[in-house]
């Protein structure tokens, strides 16, 4: 049997055991577990340095503040961005998505302008589009995929003219597993006079990401899914576009003064963090990034293995359909899969008396199950602390979870 992942013993969790098996933790699109270096700098944050930020001059409230500025000069390092000013503070990547539909966005969307997207985006990736598009007088329009999972680039191109305002495309499909080449379509959207937002949810904690290579003009990521708390995500923005937004939300730390009847907003990105940010999150977040930095290379390389172990492992179920690209290098590992006959519900349930952890549903990819045809799936997806062994363990529940629901 392979060895275990080296990372295993980094995340306490990883511990349990689920119905008498170790725990196989197989949901990780939906959320990642945390390392201890995450749970002890939460722990620290709130034993020692809890305060206000940029509020107080008592030791306490600089120590909270130098943490949270210092939790922005490190994912911008991560990001690879050239200034920590670049680092919005969000809930996550839908807080991030929607902060742009409303703040960049909605004050120069005009009727008959179009949004351009792709038929795998999250509905997080869709709905603030809608919103802002219903109340403008605009339309969304939808990037086709191809037969082979990847998205069809020359339909994304078809859909690009002089109307896009903006281009919301996924880096890797929460359904499919496929990485979207990000530059190429930047390139093709910068040509036509669109800006991008980058969907990073997905790839995060998988692909080495720099924004400046990526080109992207808004990046999204949410820390639960690169190993951090919940409640924290950050917007990236090229320095220009994010000071062409209108702050979406009033309210302390976002202002120079107040008046009675205005007022003049803080510099970047204070400007676009009203009221008491999750100080603690950002802290445990830019702890996430720490971990996950200098082990970047190695995770990506194990994930790669464990990919193409899960592909031949799936693909050797009987009758087991599988969505998204078959190529290795076209996707990360994220599987969705039905077993025909059978609700994806049903065997997820069979497959947790096995100590494995999947997702059932749509995924919140309504749009993209409708293009499949399909209204669910069940959906493996990985992350450096899985391994080989799970994996063989998955095709073996698969197979026991047929025998057991068709008898
Ligand atoms: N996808 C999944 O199980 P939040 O909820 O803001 O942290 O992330 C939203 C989001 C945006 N884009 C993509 C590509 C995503 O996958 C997600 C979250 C989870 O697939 C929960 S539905």
């Amino acid at each position: 049997m392979p060895d275990p992942s080296p990372y295993r013993g980094d995340f306490p969790i990883l511990a349990r055991r689920i119905q008498g098996y170790p725990l196989a933790y197989l949901d990780n699109a939906a959320t990642t577990q945390k390392p201890r270096a995450v749970i002890d700098a939460l722990t620290n944050f709130y034993e020692r340095h809890n305060a206000n930020v940029h509020r107080g001059v008592h030791t306490l409230a600089e120590e909270a503040s130098a943490l949270y500025e210092q939790a922005r000069v490190t994912m911008a390092r991560f990001l690879g961005a050239d200034s920590p000013r670049q680092i919005v503070f969000t809930r996550g990547t839908t807080d991030a998505i929607n902060l742009v539909a409303a703040g960049w966005l909605r004050p120069r969307l005009q009727p008959g302008d179009e949004i351009v997207v792709t038929r795998m985006e999250h509905h997080s990736n869709i709905v603030p589009w809608q919103l802002v598009a219903r109340e403008r007088g605009a339309l969304l329009r939808y990037a086709g995929i191809a037969a082979d999972g990847t998205l069809d680039l020359e339909d994304f191109a078809s859909h690009l003219s002089r109307r896009t305002r903006i281009v919301a495309l996924s880096h890797v499909s929460n359904v499919l597993g496929t990485i979207n080449p990000a530059r190429e379509m930047a390139d093709l959207a910068h040509a036509a006079g669109a800006q991008v937002v980058l969907d990073a949810a997905q790839s995060v904690a998988h692909l080495p990401i720099d924004v400046r290579r990526l080109d992207c003009d808004f990046l999204a990521l949410s820390g639960h899914k690169m190993y951090g708390p919940t409640g924290i995500g950050l917007l990236y923005g090229k320095t220009e576009r994010l000071e062409e937004m209108l702050p979406v939300q009033g309210g302390g730390g976002m202002i120079e003064w107040v008046e009675e009847q205005e007022s003049a907003w803080a510099p970047l990105p204070s400007r676009l963090e009203a009221g008491t940010p999750n100080i603690a999150g950002a802290h445990g977040l830019a702890a996430a990034a720490d971990y996950l930095m200098p082990r970047l290379e190695r995770v990506r390389q194990w994930e790669a293995d464990l990919t193409a172990h899960a592909l031949e492992r799936l693909t050797s179920v009987p009758a087991l359909e599988l969505y998204g690209p078959r190529d290795p290098v076209r996707r990360a590992g994220v599987f969705s899969f039905n077993l025909p006959g059978l609700h994806p519900h049903d065997v997820a349930e069979v497959l947790d008396g096995y100590g494995l952890a999947l997702r059932a549903g749509h995924h919140c990819c309504q749009v993209l199950m409708r293009s499949l045809g399909i209204t669910a799936t069940l959906r493996a997806s990985l992350a450096l602390y899985c391994d080989h062994g799970e994996l063989d363990r998955l095709a073996e529940g698969l197979s026991a979870a047929r025998k057991a629901l068709s008898a």
